[in-house]
């Protein structure tokens, strides 16, 4: 019978329809019950072979039968495609993307990097040492003499009588020439300690390179002209620089470089004290007595070292003029390097 036939197809179109979870199978529940070849397109082909008094009734719920699944049909397809569009939307491609933050190098380490990278093309190598030193590699074989006021506690953190923070990296020099004999040819970078008031100008820790060749018939023009081309590659071409007699235990004789005042040009300002000239680092002739104590023959052998201050480097290079912002890690000074 036809009506038992619709009321079949009922209850499995209502099973059918339950189980739909996404709109593919929506449109197979379509394409069984709605389509062309459908089963209740298949009814209603059925409907031309009913009786007469049968066809009222059975068409009318066959209408039914068929406004019932294309409302339940429309009503689902409405709900899963809003559903599907919502979880769209929760990618949203105009947003702009989450960047990770990355750190920098600090300015000091970017600063060491280009020293080292200009002496390392001059063929030097690179060594280091411990910054705990012991009192005869930190002044007795850099001919300090006894009385000198850097030996004193104002000036030197000491550990005990016979230990100390070293004061520079000089004592690396000491070390490498006791255990190896010329040709000696390095930079020593690192931190070193100074029982100084702070101040804009002095911390108690900061970070020096020094370096050191020792050869037979090393002469002072050659440290010139190792010098003034670091300082032609760091500070810039067609600046001037000159060299000024000074004072080291450690060297005779010794001279101080400076290079044109990179903000006035030489004319004379606040940053050079109006002399028109900046002091970069420290130079001189190895002296003889410091070979006495690593055991070098001064008959044979002459060298030259220097010596710069990392944190000063960076201040007179970039402008800076408060030391203390190298060690206060606040970003907004970091960040602008
Ligand atoms: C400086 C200036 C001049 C220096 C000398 C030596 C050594 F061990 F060879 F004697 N090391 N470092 C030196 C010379 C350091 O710094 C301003």
């Amino acid at each position: 019978m036809l009506s038992e036939r619709i009321q079949i197809i009922r209850s499995e179109f209502d099973s059918d329809i339950s189980k739909v979870s996404d709109l593919k199978d929506l449109e197979n529940v379509r394409i069984k019950y709605l389509s062309r070849n459908g089963e209740i397109s298949t009814l209603f082909e059925d409907l031309k072979t009913a009786t007469k008094e049968e066809k009222p009734l059975v068409g009318k719920s066959l209408n039914e039968l068929r406004n019932y699944a294309t409302t339940q049909f429309n009503l689902l397809k409405e709900n899963l495609e809003t559903a599907s569009s919502s979880t769209d939307e929760k990618i949203d491609i105009t947003l702009p993307g989450i960047t990770k933050i990355l750190g920098s190098k600090h300015l000091l380490t970017q600063t060491l990097d280009e020293i080292k990278s200009i002496f390392k093309g001059l063929g030097f190598s690179i060594l280091e040492g411990p910054e705990l030193e012991s009192d005869y590699n930190n002044f007795e074989a850099l001919n300090f003499p006894s009385d000198h006021p850097a030996r004193d506690m104002q000036d030197t953190f000491f550990i005990n009588k016979e230990f100390l923070l070293r004061t520079h990296t000089s004592p690396v020099q000491i070390r490498v020439m006791s255990s190896h004999k010329p040709p000696v040819r390095a930079i020593m970078p690192g931190r070193v300690y100074r029982n100084e008031a702070v101040s804009s100008r002095s911390y108690c820790m900061f970070h020096q390179v020094e370096g050191l060749y020792v050869d037979s018939g090393v002469t002072f023009a050659e440290l010139k002209g190792t010098l003034v081309s670091f300082a032609q590659q760091f500070y810039g071409e067609g600046l001037n620089y000159r060299f000024r007699p000074s004072f080291f235990p450690f060297t005779e004789p010794s001279a101080e470089m400076d290079i044109t005042c990179y903000l006035c040009h030489g004319k004379g300002c606040k940053v050079c004290k109006q002399t028109g000239w900046l002091e970069i680092l420290g130079c001189g002739m190895v002296d003889p007595n410091v070979f006495g104590f690593v055991d070098y023959d001064s008959e044979k052998y002459t060298g030259y070292a220097f010596g710069m201050g990392i944190e000063r480097t960076a201040m007179l290079k970039y402008g800076i003029s408060d030391i203390r912002v190298f060690f206060e890690n606040d970003i907004r000074f970091l960040k602008q390097f």
